[in-house]
């Protein structure tokens, strides 16, 4: 079958909150795009369930049936691959990928992130925050390379961190601002309007700030 939208394959390995924002967005035809398969490196997590809801094929790839790194990320690639996509969206997807697999799709995968970036980079990120002191915290979404965590950033959401916050309640209202960001930067991929050019963030051929855009709830109507 082939159409004009844009090709998604969704990578997670959890709840899938995220691919269930983008579903639910492309539904109400506010993204002009497909969602052709979810890929899981763990079986039976709910966000299959979500695929499975929607008529989205879902592939489970375990991790732990792979010598190593790179046999794994070979075999995301051919499932990947016969999708056919234009974008790759880590949702909550807990391995690390080698080269092989972010030189493949250089400029056309994107990660969702809990915290400001370049701060915490890596896990147990919102307790990390709370234990530090710090008084704000986030999301950042940015374009995946080969530096874990350290590709270009395209966008920012941050909430404030409250006195007696815990890691569970700040991933909520962290959680919260995901839902927002990532349809809308996945609709500006979509729409052809977010690039990564010699290593840098482009919207409408501009190039953004080294910490992406900064998101407010304006920002939000003026893109739907
Ligand atoms: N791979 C590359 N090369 N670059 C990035 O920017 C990546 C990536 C793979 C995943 C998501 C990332 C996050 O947003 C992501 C970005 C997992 C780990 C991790 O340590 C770190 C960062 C991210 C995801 N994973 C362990 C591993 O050994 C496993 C942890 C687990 O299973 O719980 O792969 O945070
Ligand atoms: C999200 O908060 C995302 O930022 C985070 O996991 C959650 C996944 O939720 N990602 C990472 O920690 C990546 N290492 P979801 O499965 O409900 O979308």
């Amino acid at each position: 079958m082939s159409d004009f939208k844009t090709r998604i394959v969704v990578l997670i390995s959890g709840s899938g909150t995220n691919l269930q924002a983008l579903i639910d967005t492309i539904e109400r035809g506010d993204i002009d795009a497909k969602i052709c398969a979810v890929v899981s490196n763990v079986d039976n997590v709910a966000g299959i369930e979500r695929a499975a809801n929607h008529g989205i094929p879902a592939f489970v790839v375990n991790h732990k049936s792979f010598p190593n790194r790179e046999s794994f990320d070979e075999r995301m690639i051919e499932i990947i691959d016969s999708q056919g996509p234009d974008l790759v969206v880590l949702a909550g997807f807990m391995r690390i990928l080698t080269p092989v697999f972010t030189d493949h799709y250089a400029g056309r995968i994107l990660n969702i992130h809990p915290s400001l970036l370049p701060k915490y980079q890596g896990l147990n990120t919102h307790q990390r925050a709370i234990d530090a002191g710090d008084n704000e915290h986030g999301a950042t979404i940015h374009f995946v390379t080969a530096d874990l965590d350290g590709g270009p950033i395209i966008i920012q959401s941050k909430v404030s961190i409250e006195e007696n916050e815990t890691a569970a309640s700040l991933a909520k209202k962290v959680q919260k601002q995901e839902h927002l960001i990532y349809p809308l930067v996945v609709k500006w991929f979509s729409d052809g309007r977010l690039q990564l050019i010699d290593d840098c963030c482009q919207l409408d051929g501009e190039a953004l700030q080294k910490n992406g855009i900064q998101f407010d709830q304006s920002i939000h109507k003026l893109n739907y």
